[in-house]
């Protein structure tokens, strides 16, 4: 088997002697680097003056995780700047929350060849390369300058938009070119793949784009949450409730995320369901994230004056309906949250997956199962049949769903959750990385063979 080497923004590398939860892309890529001789190549998470291309080495569990620095200066253009303040928006349909800076878009390019050349003087001919998300659009292009011909492949983790969308980027034909260098890229809905199969067409390129929707090891994660909800942590939140619901959202600070029209949708459920008042309260933990830009600080302010402003509407001396946690948990405590939530709430107003959605269903006491209740335009909605689903820009629609999910008989909510959890242990995170990197066509490279067909 031909080495595996991933190429990530950010480098889950293992802390010696740490009982952290590994979370995200380690999580998914899990057996993918089972096994094998692998390389992940990425930043460091780590600024210093004068970065040297010599990357940071650490061997564990068979893999070989190489990190470099950035400078602030680079952090700033290709991370801060074009990475989240450009792509970010513009993949998430939020045009009018798109800043554009040449300086930027050249500190991203030149970042993205830097990774090159050190990831260059490296490789083997034979590696499979699998490169991941939108701060790395341009490295196959850049490999590939240099002289580079092994399979590339690219994991959009993100959305992608409808081509006229996309059009208004300044400069798109250059990352549209620069995707097609990839020899498969795999997006995580059918839609995605289209919107940019279509925007590669209207420039007159094309690559194989396919769509591979990201799974979980749902059978792990039910496991530790069953374990999480006996703790004494999560028997504090329980008796903490007096026997009401739990509504739980678990998300990073995100505009994406939908957050200000969930708490608009918690304050309609109390308003226009008021025999639901003393039968609820609401859990919202989103760590802080990106607090670098503008218009995550001022999220963070709205939503501070919202949880308020709700909370003293509806308040009575022993009971407020919203608690807002903006500090970070451990996963395997919000597994256990996640467990003791009547009603999971996810509700982005466009997501690649959400892999917090998959999570809660695992999470589930399958004797008494809570409900899902999901936006439509999370890439989970179109995996989770069982969800309520929800457009998430009306909060009316939101507290109609929490009052449904919330009325929900337990034979329903039972039925849900099969079907659910069944296509959860389906499409697990081996079937995904198996299946890109068989899609790759890694096995067709006849070992030692040099170059692509
Ligand atoms: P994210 O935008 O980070 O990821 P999501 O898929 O919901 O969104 O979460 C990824 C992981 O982070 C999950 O394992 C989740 O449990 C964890 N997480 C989320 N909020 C957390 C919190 N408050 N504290 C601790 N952990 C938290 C991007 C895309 C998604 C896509 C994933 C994977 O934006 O659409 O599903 O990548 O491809």
């Amino acid at each position: 088997m031909p080495r595996l080497v991933i190429v990530s923004n950010r480098v889950p590398v293992p802390k010696p002697g740490a009982k952290t939860q590994p979370g995200g892309l380690a999580v998914a890529l899990k057996d993918a680097l089972e096994g094998r001789s692998a390389i992940w190549f990425g930043w460091s998470g780590q600024t210093s003056r004068e970065p040297g291309d010599e990357p940071a080495i650490v061997e564990a569990n068979g893999v070989s995780y190489a990190t470099v620095d950035l400078t602030e200066q680079e952090l700033k253009l290709y991370y801060t700047g074009y990475s989240n303040g450009t792509l970010w928006p513009l993949l998430h349909y939020r045009m009018g929350l798109v800043e554009f800076r040449r300086e930027e878009e050249e500190g991203y390019r030149a970042v993205n060849e830097r990774f090159a050349r050190v990831l260059a003087a490296r490789l083997r001919p034979d590696d499979v390369i699998w490169v991941h998300d939108f701060h790395l659009f341009p490295l196959a292009g850049a490999l590939r300058r240099l002289g580079l011909g092994n399979r590339i492949g690219f994991f959009l983790h993100v959305p992608f938009p409808p081509a006229p969308f996309f059009a208004a980027l300044p400069r798109g034909e250059a990352l549209l070119a620069d995707i097609a260098q990839y020899d498969l890229v795999g997006m995580q809905t059918e839609e995605d793949a289209a919107n940019l199969s279509g925007a590669l067409a209207g420039a007159g390129l094309s690559t194989r784009v396919e769509a591979f929707p990201i799974g979980m090891d749902a059978e792990g994660f039910a496991k530790t949450a069953a374990r999480a909800a006996r703790s004494a942590e999560a028997k504090r939140l329980a008796e903490s409730l007096n026997g009401r619901a739990l509504l739980l959202g678990v998300d990073r600070l995100d505009y994406s995320k939908g957050l200000p029209n969930r708490f608009l949708g918690v304050d309609r459920l109390l308003r226009r369901f008021p025999e639901q008042r003393r039968n609820v309260t609401f859990l919202q933990v989103a760590p802080v994230s990106r607090g670098e830009l503008q218009q995550y600080r001022s999220l963070r302010r709205e939503l501070d004056e919202l949880a308020g402003r709700i909370n003293g509407q509806h308040a009575e001396v022993d009971w407020a309906p919203i608690r807002w946690i903006t500090r970070a948990s451990s996963r395997t405590s919000l597994s256990g949250y996640l467990r003791l939530a009547k009603v999971g709430l996810v509700t982005p107003l466009r997501d690649g997956m959400n892999l917090v959605a998959k999570e809660y269903v695992a999470a589930q006491d399958e004797k008494d199962p809570g409900v899902l209740v999901l936006s439509r335009f999370a890439g989970a909605a179109a995996e989770l049949p069982g969800a309520v689903l929800v457009n998430p820009h009306d909060p009316d629609e939101i507290a109609e769903g929490l009052n449904d999910a919330l009325s929900m008989p337990l034979e329903e909510r039972q039925a849900r959750w099969r079907e659910n959890m069944a296509l959860l242990k389906q499409n697990s995170a081996a079937r995904w990385s198996k299946g890109f990197l068989a899609a790759l066509g890694e096995d067709a490279t006849p070992p030692g063979s040099g170059s692509r067909p």
